[in-house]
């Protein structure tokens, strides 16, 4: 069954992506996902220079999830475009995430980005592990608003805005978003959260809270889609604690039409792109479906 979809322009010829972070520091790792079934592949996020991040420990496994606290460890834009270059080469559909702290360094990324031909820009708003830098705004409906329309305005291809699920109002911002130009959403970055070694008597991380990612924070990114999809038009990429085919399609029934899978991966391996992408086929032909659009917000019960 032809499993493709179109999400703001994009052809993907399936509707799994990894989740930006896990796997994506270089070419090979991400043409290993494209490998294994994915529609197209999530850099980790890139800033306009190159930072170490945050020291060891930067991640432990929770009940039913990961806790990460990496700090945005990344080469800076300029290192990274021949990676993103030797992607496209190979025929590779790329999403670059980036992230920058002021408007001047969020625009001059996103012509950087573009014009190395990558596929759409993914503009992340929403990593919980940095503390009060501007950049991380996604809290905030008027930054969100600012930011994306100068990157829709400094760019050539189609802007994916990535949120955060700590706000008590998820709908609103994706709106501004929405208003200020954006292709897609993505829904939804992970949780501020933390872990304690009681033998140890002190936090975990080194950088003491973390983002909480994998099947604990599944029916909160699902409640996310679902809020977002009854506000906005543009498409949803659907992101947290998708497993297997079954969350898959529950992400879509909620309103995503692509998923991006980040914990999983770490647990399954790579095979768990062509794996979901079998579970979803297996749905739609148990229900009839002819295609994965439509099953795309079906929950809603608008169709
Ligand atoms: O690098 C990180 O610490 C990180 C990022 Br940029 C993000 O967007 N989400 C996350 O959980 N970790």
């Amino acid at each position: 069954m032809d499993l493709s979809i179109d999400v703001a322009g994009l052809r993907l010829r399936a509707p799994t992506l990894n989740a930006s972070g896990v796997l994506g520091m270089s070419a090979p790792l991400l043409r290993r996902v494209y490998d294994s079934g994915a529609g197209a592949v999530v850099t980790k996020s890139l800033g306009p220079s190159s930072r170490p991040g945050h020291i060891n420990p930067t991640v432990v496994e929770v009940d039913c999830g990961l806790l990460n606290a990496m700090g945005l460890p990344n080469p800076g834009v300029a290192e990274f475009l021949p990676e993103l270059r030797e992607l496209k080469r190979e025929g590779v559909p790329v999403v670059a995430s980036f992230f920058a702290s002021t408007i001047p360094e969020f625009v001059e990324s996103a012509r950087a980005l573009s014009e190395a031909g990558v596929d759409a820009l993914e503009l992340n708003l929403s990593c919980p592990n940095i503390g009060g830098e501007p950049g991380m705004c996604a809290a905030d409906a008027g930054s969100v608003e600012k930011v994306t329309s100068a990157v829709v305005d400094a760019s050539t291809v189609p802007i994916f805005v990535k949120l955060s699920p700590m706000v008590a109002e998820i709908a609103p911002i994706a709106e501004k978003a929405e208003e200020a130009g954006a292709d897609a959403i993505v829904a939804v970055n992970t949780l501020k959260a933390m872990a304690i070694d009681a033998d140890f008597k002190r936090p975990i991380l080194s950088n003491v809270t973390g983002g909480l990612s994998g099947a604990a924070i599944k029916p909160v990114a699902l409640r996310c889609v679902w809020e977002i999809a009854e506000a906005v038009e543009i498409p949803i990429i659907g992101c947290g604690g998708i497993s297997n085919g079954r969350d898959a399609v529950e992400f879509m029934l909620a309103g995503a039409s692509v998923l991006e899978i980040g914990t999983a991966v770490m647990k399954e391996g790579f095979k768990v792109y062509g794996e979901i992408n079998k579970g979803i086929e297996e749905y739609l032909k148990e229900y009839g479906f002819s295609k994965v659009g439509d099953i795309v917000g079906l929950a809603h019960g608008r169709q």
